[in-house]
């Protein structure tokens, strides 16, 4: 469908085998605009732009240290924070099918070569570093190694409109919210704010506002009820903001860089949160005193989870690798031998989702695809154990 477009989109009929995607062409990554949720930004361009006319500088006012999120899921193939070169600080994603986006002359780079990134996360902040006049991002789009026109929602950049933002996308989360022991599927929605969608067994929404559209979100049972609670991680500011009854707890864990994780690390009934370092490889686990527990666990393409895979009231950590829908799921046994079980599940391409889908006490494991919002869920007597089914539902937008 989408190859059948860019030949339309390209003037070019049906039929005709291309050796190399043109200029012009309609790219097959579905990128939205390079800031957040909502904001309206301009682009303009000139003939000697270097290294192409094709490249957008995109301006609004007072817009030093504005955040800068990826156009689409991918790989960070650049992340340069020397600032050496002409483009400054800057960022290169590999969104696959030879295809690139480009991010120059950045203040703040929050990403490192080799970490996962997703659809309107946060990667750094508006500068004017390197060969560059004064704040703005540069931008280019890539194909085979060209700058190609720029598409943001399937539609050609107009260079000198100003487009909104619909960079809005739905993260996928589980988690015990409400009545029994079984997780409730939960999207964290990107936007202005952003929110929470609660989906209750009965099918309809609990709605929570949770933050601002760069935040990345964090659900544990921060106040030990037995429900959990909504709390966000500020990449900027490296603040938890975790929402108790009658306010919130907010204080400073981790690296800007860093994925946010909760879970019951000690097992007394009250999650705490931590934090996993992809170019590291690394949790850092944080207890109620604020003490760090350190977890060497996965590489820099993996995606954090956690959850209670052996039902003893202890959480344990986990990485999903993406481009091969597996799980590595760690564990910790009474004689103090770590375990580590490789369960593939998912689709390549999917994001991880860990929960409770029984209500047994052992955490399930389970996967979101991105392009039919659908939820799968893994039916087993533990994690490790062998599938007994396997049930799909719908929840959140389609990207
Ligand atoms: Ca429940
Ligand atoms: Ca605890
Ligand atoms: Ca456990
Ligand atoms: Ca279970």
């Amino acid at each position: 469908m989408q190859v059948r477009r860019s030949l339309v989109a390209a003037g070019v009929a049906v039929g005709i085998v291309l050796t190399a995607a043109p200029a012009n062409a309609e790219p097959v990554t579905p990128h939205e605009m390079p800031f957040p949720c909502g904001q309206s930004w301009t682009g303009s361009t000139r003939d000697a732009h270097s290294p192409s006319k094709r490249a957008i500088d995109f301006n609004r006012p007072d817009d030093l240290n504005d955040p800068i999120v990826a156009t689409a899921p991918g790989v960070v193939t650049t992340a340069d924070t020397v600032a050496d070169s002409g483009y400054g600080r800057w960022v290169v994603i590999d969104h696959g099918n030879d295809e690139k986006s480009l991010y120059a002359h950045m203040n703040t780079v929050m990403v490192r070569v080799g970490q996962r990134v997703d659809q309107g996360q946060q990667i750094g902040t508006l500068g004017s570093t390197g060969n560059s006049s004064g704040p703005h991002l540069h931008f280019e789009q890539r194909a085979s190694g060209q700058v190609v026109w720029p598409y943001f929602s399937g539609i050609r950049y107009v260079f000198g409109s100003t487009l909104t933002s619909r960079n809005c996308v739905d993260v996928p989360l589980a988690t015990n919210w409400v009545k029994g022991p079984e997780a409730e599927m939960v999207i964290f929605r990107r936007s202005t704010p952003s929110v929470f969608r609660i989906r209750r067994p009965d099918g309809s929404v609990k709605v929570k506002k949770a933050g601002r559209a760069t935040d990345e979100p964090v659900l544990g049972d921060w106040d030990g009820n037995g429900r959990a609670n909504a709390g966000i991680f500020r990449p900027t500011s490296q603040r938890f903001r975790l929402k108790v009854p009658g306010g919130r707890v907010v204080f400073r864990f981790g690296n800007a860089t860093d994925k946010p994780v909760a879970g019951d690390w000690d097992g007394d009934g009250v999650f705490e949160v931590g934090t996993w370092d992809a170019a590291r490889g690394e949790f850092a686990l944080r207890s109620a005193g604020g003490a760090v527990t350190r977890v060497k666990l996965g590489d820099r393409d993996d995606l954090p989870v956690t959850g209670d895979w052996d039902g003893d009231g202890r959480w344990e950590v986990g990485v999903f690798d993406q481009a091969t829908a597996t799980y590595t799921l760690r564990k910790v046994d009474k004689e103090g031998i770590v375990w580590h079980a490789n369960v593939p599940f998912g689709s390549v391409g999917d994001l991880p989702v860990t929960g409770d889908w029984d209500g047994n006490g052992r955490t399930d494991l389970g996967a979101w695809t991105p392009g039919t919002a659908q939820y799968k869920q893994r039916r087993a007597a533990s994690p490790t154990s062998a599938m007994r089914s396997q049930t799909t539902i719908r929840f959140g937008r389609p990207r």
